[in-house]
């Protein structure tokens, strides 16, 4: 089946109970065994449960992984991934990342004997020389959040596996519509379904997809163990928005752009990053290894601190609000929002300037908000 169909028909569709064609909600936290020893497929819902396993099989499907775990939150899922690590082990990870993924690795991770080394992916050379004997994973992101810069998913697996080293991805800005990171030989995907995959701002969500059956057989485990799963009717929501993830990224790319090609030309803008401009740095390698260059467009403002928050207190269309990826535009500062969490040194070192606002396209028509874009860029 092609992309389209698989975000509709993945699992047993109809529901094989009663043939109804939007999927039941399970909210059962426990399930009634046959008989002695023996159960019906589940028995506990945080171990498994029928409209979760749903939603993994249909993201696992999507991103031509081996098997799909579906967590309460992104955060939830980055936790239980590294949890594959132990202490003494050693983590290089993309400079530019979400916030959270920073603070996780930097003020959480790093308690349990975790080193991490943040580093900026472009080069192999670059990575090749921050490899220690006991580096068992490399984590990056790509588009990353909030510069989208592109990092070369083929050459950093490469690496990784010369190595004998684990590849985990954080695949939410491109979401596997644009982007199958398992294809270039990555071994862990990694989702906020909060964004795109969801794409209505009404939940918080996480998923892994796995490539092979021993990392299937440890995420179940932690997932269990941990107790980091989604809810059945956050899991289903999910899965409603999955849908129409295809025809969503489509038009979330096409506004995108238009709205990237405006700010390009405008007087009171300094630098624009989208990964579909040809002067974007990492455009040859987005067209290679991506279908679409996704909705998210960032872009340095002229006049400082004081033309930004004038830019974000003037935009009505663009919601001033963290997150991505929904059908209403949104409009924040990752210095003071997003990245809040990740000192000013390290934002620095990453290029993450306090005049950078990120924009997340939504699907509104693209004239409102290049409207809305004008009228609060002017001085
Ligand atoms: O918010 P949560 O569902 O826990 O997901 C965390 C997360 C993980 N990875 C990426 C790339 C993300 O962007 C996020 C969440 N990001 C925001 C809330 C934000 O405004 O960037």
């Amino acid at each position: 089946m092609k992309f389209e169909t698989q975000a509709i028909h993945t699992g047993q569709r109809p529901d094989p109970a009663f043939g109804a064609v939007s999927p039941p909600v399970y909210l059962t936290s426990t399930f009634a065994f046959a008989d002695v020893g023996k159960n019906r497929g589940y028995d506990y819902s945080r171990t498994a449960n029928p409209t979760r396993k749903l939603l993994e099989d249909t993201i696992a499907a999507l991103e031509g992984g081996k098997a799909g775990f579906a967590f309460a939150t992104g955060m939830a899922a980055e936790t239980t991934v590294l949890h594959l690590l132990k202490a003494g082990d050693h983590v290089i990870c993309g400079d530019d990342v979400y916030g959270g993924t920073f603070r996780l690795l930097d003020k959480v991770m790093r308690d349990f004997g975790i080193d991490v080394t943040f580093l900026h992916l472009d080069k192999r050379r670059r990575i090749e020389a921050a490899i220690r004997p006991n580096t068992r994973m490399i984590w990056l992101e790509t588009p990353s959040n909030p510069l989208l810069n592109i990092i070369d998913v083929e050459m950093v697996a490469d690496v990784a596996h010369k190595h004998r080293i684990l590849t985990a991805i954080d695949n939410t800005f491109a979401s596997p519509y644009s982007l199958r990171p398992i294809d270039y030989g990555i071994d862990l995907v990694v989702h906020s379904t909060t964004k795109y995959l969801n794409g209505h701002c009404d939940v918080v969500g996480g998923a892994v997809v796995t490539s092979t059956d021993e990392l299937t057989e440890r995420v179940q485990f932690l997932l269990n163990a941990m107790g980091t799963c989604a809810s059945p009717f956050d899991c289903w929501l999910v899965l409603r928005g999955i849908e129409t993830l295809p025809v969503r990224m489509k038009k979330h790319e096409e506004n995108a752009f238009a709205a990237a090609s405006f700010l390009r030309q405008h007087p009171a803008v300094n630098r624009v990053f989208y990964p579909g401009l040809k002067t974007h740095p990492g455009h040859r390698i987005a067209r290679r290894q991506m279908k679409g260059f996704g909705g998210m467009v960032s872009f340095e403002i002229k006049g400082g601190i004081e033309a930004v928050n004038s830019f974000l207190r003037k935009v009505h269309l663009f919601y001033l609000a963290e997150s991505l990826g929904g059908v209403a535009s949104l409009a924040e500062h990752p210095a003071t929002m997003s990245h809040a969490s990740m000192p000013k040194e390290a934002r620095d070192k990453a290029g993450i300037t306090d005049e950078v606002v990120r924009l997340s396209i939504g699907l509104e028509n693209a004239d409102d908000l290049i409207d809305d874009l004008r009228q609060a860029l002017e001085p």
